[in-house]
């Protein structure tokens, strides 16, 4: 009996949704810069027995017996790791990106010393020091911008803010900033003023290990990620340093703040990065970057006012109000339609974030569907014709139709409707 059938027998209703969210993930283009369909291995891993498996402590110091196999999984996991990334230490056990980004806090900071981040509404992330988040709340957050004109980083107000504030902790990274990040210049700010400088770079981690943006090693100590995004593997997270603060970070990681690691995402992770390590991921991470280019320029074509003009990496952020439309029915326009977004914040966003100006795209999903440059005027073509008709569901529902009809051509890894 096949693990489907099983699921089928014991529970029909997780069984069928399951079932519909394949189906949807099919039928769809999804273009939610932080998602991606995971390979047919990285699933399996996901779904294996090591689910079944408790084991605190890292490879060869657990609390608990039967570490045999565990313990060689989370070892190459590891060192896969450190060799993808260049990197003299790596944890993978943190649950997500934000468990990583915590514990990079609770390893390095004391409760009211100072961060600096990208502030969320400029595209930063929730644990960059946001006010309601952990972050904003137990420390000392003080939030850099994008420029307004620009939309990009100023590194002058970035170091005018660090020679000011002072902060111990300075975050480069974010969700929603569709430029390279300058990790050299960072590391010359948070050296000037006695800082650590971590790069979170959960958005573009795939792209760092293809080659396709900078990487931030040896500029930032220590780098976060998450490891579902572009770098396409299960639900999980990492830290990687240059080894300064390795025991701290562990310590940090567990019994500060987790217990037992996920020890069948550990395995899935395993397998992403040997899959990243490839020739075939390289080149993959280029075509991510090639189509948000071929993307920014099809939906530019169209009149649509892109958050700093483009994109340098696997996502767009738009301004919808031109459009006579707030971001939030665009994005529910676009789903109804078949096309998977997010609304989004703009840099200075005079509208509230659960009802914003902006949509955020991206393109590492429809990438590996082996969607290429040629398919993005198409798509961008969609987006203009749901946008311009967000009240018509009989032109909706056209595009819906066209949508399920195109994506037939490129088949989802992974999924088997
Ligand atoms: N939720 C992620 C994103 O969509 O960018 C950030 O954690």
């Amino acid at each position: 009996m096949s693990s489907t059938s099983a699921l089928q027998a014991a529970d029909p209703d997780i069984h069928e949704l399951v079932l519909k969210e394949a189906r949807r993930q099919d039928e769809c283009i999804r273009l939610i810069p932080s998602e991606n369909y995971v390979s047919p291995a990285v699933l399996e891993a996901t779904g294996s027995v090591l689910s079944n498996k408790y084991s605190e402590g890292y490879p060869g110091r657990r609390y608990y017996e039967g570490q045999e196999f565990i313990d060689r999984i989370e070892t190459l996991a590891i060192d896969r790791a450190k060799a993808l990334f260049g990197a003299a230490h790596a944890n993978v056990q943190p649950y997500s990106g934000s468990p990583a980004n915590q514990a990079v806090y609770l390893a390095l900071l004391e409760a009211g010393d100072t961060v600096m981040g990208l502030g969320l509404p400029f595209g930063g992330h929730i644990t960059h020091g946001l006010n309601v988040n952990f972050s904003g709340r137990i420390y000392r957050s003080v939030g850099y911008e994008v420029d307004r004109d620009t939309h990009r980083i100023d590194l002058d107000e970035v170091e005018d803010i660090a020679r000011r504030e002072r902060p111990k902790l300075i975050f480069c990274g974010g969700t929603a900033y569709p430029r390279i990040w300058d990790f050299a210049g960072f590391a010359e700010i948070a050296s000037a003023v006695g800082a650590v400088l971590v790069a979170d770079i959960a958005h573009i981690s795939g792209l760092v290990v293809a080659g396709a943006h900078p990487h931030p090693f040896p500029h930032a100590g220590i780098v976060t990620t998450t490891t579902h995004k572009t770098l396409r593997g299960p639900r999980g997270g990492m830290i990687l340093s240059d080894g300064t603060y390795a025991k701290e970070l562990d310590r940090a990681v567990f019994p500060g703040l987790q217990g037992g690691p996920h020890d069948h995402t550990t395995a899935a992770i395993a397998v992403a990065l040997r899959e990243a390590a490839t020739e075939e991921f390289r080149a993959y991470a280029h075509q991510i970057v090639a189509n948000a280019r071929a993307l920014a320029q099809a939906l530019d074509g169209h009149g649509f006012r892109l958050i700093s003009g483009g994109t340098d990496n696997h996502l767009i952020l738009m301004d919808v109000t031109k459009r006579g439309i707030n971001g939030k029915p665009a994005a529910q326009a676009l789903n109804r339609a078949g096309i998977e977004c997010n609304y989004n914040t703009v840099p200075f966003d005079p509208r509230k974030p659960f009802d914003p100006s902006g949509v955020r795209i991206g393109t590492p999903a429809v990438t590996s569907r082996g969607m290429r440059e040629a398919e993005m005027p198409s798509i961008a073509a969609w987006i203009d014709r749901v946008v311009a008709n967000a009240d018509d569901e009989t032109e909706i529902a056209r595009v819906r139709a066209e949508v399920t009809e195109f994506c037939r051509a490129f088949p989802a890894p992974g999924i088997r409707v």
